[in-house]
């Protein structure tokens, strides 16, 4: 028997819903909170409100048996999970371009929720991404509500409460079988609080757990996040190089990976969700001066879009009746997923420029997202779309896409931002 009997869990979200109901179908009494009574009430009937593969049926099952429980009011346990969003804020200006940072509202909001029941061995465990330094912080603003207490930044292995980060890592669209499967890191303020809060992960978690300091582990999500950034930079670089010259990125991505050692990754129309084009700003934000490739790779990858754009518009240009049929418009395949989304972007750019009439197709969502509707546009239907347009943008490559007849497009200008096709 482990020593973590009731787990409360903050914020139920992407991450922290899919992770109490696993936790709960290990038989482990969760107490979920989250500050929306909508997502509150939508939990409680058993149904999540997002949707994710494999999730109705379990939180279903851990509702109805009682070991999940919700409400909008934190309350005592063993140890607390928080896993609530650390979006992006505008940031200082460095003096090195403008720059942004996380936003630690939610964070600091969560730990003040929690600091009203704390009790001496309690584990207070940060997984939503976060700036190198945050988990310090969050033990600090906990600490300032409970003098009572003691916490690792001053009484270190001695400290009434552990407190340590373990950055989640899963791929949405995979979220259940990713968070048991995954590997984990687990970085704690003190060695005792990494054991706890590895002790606490073992009990649902086959993948294996290194452990490490806070610090490390905030910063190894943000890397990963990172490396992924750079890579699809360099390979969205190489594709507007490549178009200057007239060769086929795709072509040369294929023949240069050849290589036993080279793995160039996809160029695309941009980065995408809610991940990867947000946590590098992060590791910008800490250190503005030194991280030059990754704040570059942001720039470059953030600049796709416009880039698309101005080719779709000079296209159009060329045409008496431009009509562009728009394929996809989540950030990446088979999601309904619209977040930092490229595929948003350009379209509205192109609504923007006024140069043709758009057809905007996404077979995974019943309504335009308002940055669309409000400029006038509506949801088409894919084959509609295919047969009046004279330009056809593919930019998400969703299955549904994939099977498109030859013959029905053979005519138009394709533009094809996946090498899809
Ligand atoms: N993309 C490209 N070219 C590629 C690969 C991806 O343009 O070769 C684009 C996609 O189209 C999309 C964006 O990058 O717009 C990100 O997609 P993704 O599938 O690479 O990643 P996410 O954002 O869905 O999930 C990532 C994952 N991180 C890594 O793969 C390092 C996931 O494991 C993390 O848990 C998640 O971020 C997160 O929560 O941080």
């Amino acid at each position: 028997m482990n020593s973590f009997n009731k787990i409360s869990v903050v914020g139920l979200g992407y991450i922290g819903l899919p992770t109490a109901a696993v936790f709960a179908n290990h038989g482990v009494q969760i107490l979920g909170t989250d500050t929306s009574q909508n997502v509150v009430d939508s939990i409680s009937a058993g149904k999540p409100h997002f949707g994710e593969p494999d999730l109705d049926a379990l939180v279903r099952r851990v509702v109805e048996n009682g070991k999940l429980s919700v409400s909008t009011a934190v309350q005592a346990a063993d140890a607390f999970l928080v896993a609530v969003p650390t979006p992006l804020r505008e940031g200082d200006d460095t003096g090195h371009g403008a720059s942004l940072g996380a936003d630690l509202n939610y964070v600091q909001a969560a730990a003040e929720a929690i600091a009203p029941v704390l009790v001496k061995g309690n584990l207070v465990i940060l997984e939503s991404t976060s700036p190198v330094g945050t988990t310090e912080k969050m033990a600090r603003w906990m600490a300032t509500l409970r003098p009572d207490l003691s916490f690792p930044h001053d009484k270190g292995e001695m400290a009434d409460i552990n407190v340590a980060h373990c950055p989640e890592r899963v791929l949405p669209g995979r979220i259940i079988e990713e968070v048991v499967n995954n590997a984990r890191v687990i970085g704690g303020m003190t060695r005792k609080c990494a054991q706890r809060a590895l002790s606490l992960y073992r009990i649902v978690v086959q993948g294996e757990c290194k452990v490490t300091n806070a610090r490390t582990a905030e910063m190894s999500k943000l890397t990963e996040n990172a490396y992924r950034d750079v890579n699809i930079a360099f390979a969205n670089e190489l594709s507007v190089i490549c178009d200057r010259h007239k060769i086929s990125v795709w072509e040369l991505i294929q023949m240069a990976n050849l290589h036993p050692r080279v793995n160039i990754l996809s160029p695309g129309p941009g980065v995408g969700g809610h991940c990867i084009a947000v946590d590098p700003w992060f590791i910008v934000e800490g250190a503005p001066e030194d991280a030059r490739i990754i704040r570059m790779a942001r720039q470059i990858n953030d600049a796709m879009p416009g880039i698309v754009c101005a080719k779709v518009v000079a296209r159009a240009q060329s045409l008496v009746d431009p009509v562009v049929a728009c394929l996809g418009l989540s950030y990446k395949a088979d999601v309904d997923d619209l977040r930092e989304s490229p595929a948003v972007e350009i379209v509205a750019q192109l609504a923007d420029s006024k140069v043709a009439k758009l057809l905007v197709v996404e077979p995974h969502i019943s309504a335009l997202p308002k940055a669309l509707s409000d400029r006038g546009l509506e949801l088409a239907d894919f084959d509609m779309a295919i047969e009046q347009a004279n330009v056809i943008l593919l930019l998400v490559d969703h299955f549904a896409f994939m099977h498109v007849g030859r013959d029905l497009i053979k005519d138009k200008f394709v533009i094809d931002t996946r090498g899809a096709w």
